[in-house]
C-alpha cells in the first residue's frame, strides 16, 4: 500500500469525497433512443463509484448542443429519468457524481441539428475537423454565427439543464468550457471574430463562459457548480493569440462567482502536457476554490502535484475506461488493465462494462 494524499478524503464544497481521485468526463456514445442513458450506463458508472468524484460524459443541454451520434442529453423528461437511475446506482455505492453540461457549438453536423439546420458558433468559421454521425466520421458542417438575440436562449438552456441535473439526482454540474466547444469558441480569438459585446477584447470573448457560469450558480448554487477549461489545447481546431491573459481573466471571473472548482486540462487534451508553455500556478493562485488537475497523470505525477499543493484533486481519464477499480489498483500497486481504443466510442457492453475489477 502506498501512503498518499490521493487516498485521503476531501471536502468539495457541499460533498465529502472519499478520496482525491476524480473520473474525468469521457465520451462513450452509448445513449439509447432519445439520447437517454440506459441500464448499461448505470452499470458503467456504478462500477466506477469508488472514485472520490465521477464526472459524467459530456451531455448536451439541447438538441442544438449535440455534435456526435448517441451522446446523452439532459433536456427531456426521459433523459432526466435515465440519469436518475445512474445517480441512484452511484449513490447506492457511496459515490458522488457531477454531470458535464455540453454545447458543441460549431463541432456538429446538420444531420444532428434541429430541422437539419447549420450548427451555431460565435462566427461562421468552419472547423477543420471531423465528427462521428450516422455510423461514420464526417467533416463538421459549416456553422452560422449566433445572432445577439439568440444568446439569452443559450444561457437559458444551461440554466434548465442545471435544474434538470439536480432533479436527476446529480451532486452538481460541470460546465464544459474546454476542448474547442461553444464556450471555448467564444473565448478564443481564432474562432471569435464578432464585433458585438461578445467579441473583440478578452473581456468580451470571456463574457459567455462567465455569464453561463453566473446563471448556473444563480440557479443551483456555487457549491454545486464547477467548470472545465483547457487553456492551451489545440483540440477541435481551436487557437488563441494569448491564452495566459485570457485564462487569467476567466479564472478571476470564476473566482468572483465562487465556483466550487476549476478542472484544468494541462497541455493538449489526451496528448503532451508541454505542447505550449503555460503557467498553471497562476490559475491556481487566482482561484480560491478547488483545483482539479487533468491530463496524463499517473500515481507518481499525482503525488507530486498534491505534495507541491499544485492541485487538490486529480482527474484520470482513459485509465478509468479500462479499470473500474482504479482507486484500489493505484492504492495497492496492482497492474492496470490496458484500454481498447476501438471500443471507446459507441457499441455495447464490450469495452464498456466488461473490464475486470481485481478479485
Ligand atoms: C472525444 C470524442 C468526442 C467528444 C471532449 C466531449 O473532448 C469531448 C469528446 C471527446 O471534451
Amino acid at each position: 500500500m502506498t501512503a498518499s494524499k490521493l487516498f485521503e478524503p476531501y471536502k468539495l464544497s457541499a460533498v465529502t469525497l472519499s478520496n482525491r481521485v476524480v473520473m474525468a468526463p469521457l465520451t462513450r456514445n452509448r445513449a439509447l433512443s432519445g439520447f437517454v442513458p440506459g441500464p448499461l450506463t448505470s452499470e458503467y458508472y456504478s462500477q466506477r463509484a469508488s472514485a472520490g468524484l465521477l464526472i459524467s460524459e459530456a451531455t448536451q443541454i439541447s438538441q442544438q448542443g449535440q455534435g456526435y451520434q448517441d451522446t446523452p442529453g439532459i433536456y427531456s423528461k426521459e433523459q432526466i429519468a435515465g440519469w436518475k437511475k445512474v445517480t441512484e446506482a452511484v449513490h447506492a455505492k457511496g459515490g458522488h457524481i457531477f454531470i458535464q453540461m455540453w454545447h458543441v457549438g460549431r463541432i456538429s453536423h446538420t444531420d444532428l441539428q434541429p430541422g437539419n439546420g447549420a450548427p451555431v458558433a460565435p462566427s461562421a468559421i468552419r472547423a477543420n475537423g471531423k465528427t462521428f454521425v450516422g455510423g461514420q466520421f464526417a467533416d463538421v458542417s459549416q456553422p452560422r454565427a449566433l445572432e445577439l438575440n439568440e444568446i439569452p436562449g443559450i444561457i437559458d438552456s444551461y440554466k434548465k439543464a442545471s435544474t434538470n441535473a439536480l432533479e436527476a439526482g446529480f451532486d452538481g454540474v460541470e460546465v464544459h468550457g474546454a476542448n474547442g466547444y461553444l464556450l471555448d469558441q467564444f473565448a478564443r480569438d481564432g474562432t471569435n471574430k464578432r464585433t458585438d459585446t461578445y467579441g473583440g477584447p478578452i473581456e468580451n470573448r470571456a463574457r459567455l463562459m462567465l455569464e453561463v457560469s453566473r446563471a448556473v450558480v444563480a440557479e443551483i448554487g456555487a457549491d454545486r457548480t464547477g467548470i472545465r477549461i483547457s487553456p492551451v489545447t489545440p483540440a477541435n481546431d481551436i487557437a488563441d493569440s494569448n491564452p495566459q491573459a485570457l485564462f487569467d481573466h476567466i479564472v478571476d471571473g470564476l473566482n468572483a462567482l465562487k465556483l466550487s472548482y476549476i478542472h484544468v486540462i494541462e497541455g493538449a487534451t489526451g496528448g503532451p502536457r508541454d505542447n505550449v508553455p503555460f503557467d498553471y500556478r497562476s490559475l491556481r493562485k487566482r482561484f480560491n476554490g478547488t483545483y482539479v488537475a487533468n491530463n496524463g497523470y499517473d500515481l507518481a505525477l499525482a503525488n507530486k502535484a498534491l505534495a507541491a499543493n499544485d492541485a487538490d484533486l486529480i482527474a484520470f481519464g482513459k485509465p478509468f475506461i479500462s479499470n473500474p477499480d482504479l482507486v484500489q489498483r493505484l492504492k495497492s500497486g496492482a497492474p492496470l488493465n490496458q484500454w481498447d481504443q476501438t471500443t471507446f466510442y459507441g457499441g455495447t457492453a464490450k469495452g464498456y462494462t466488461d473490464y475486470p475489477a481485481l478479485a
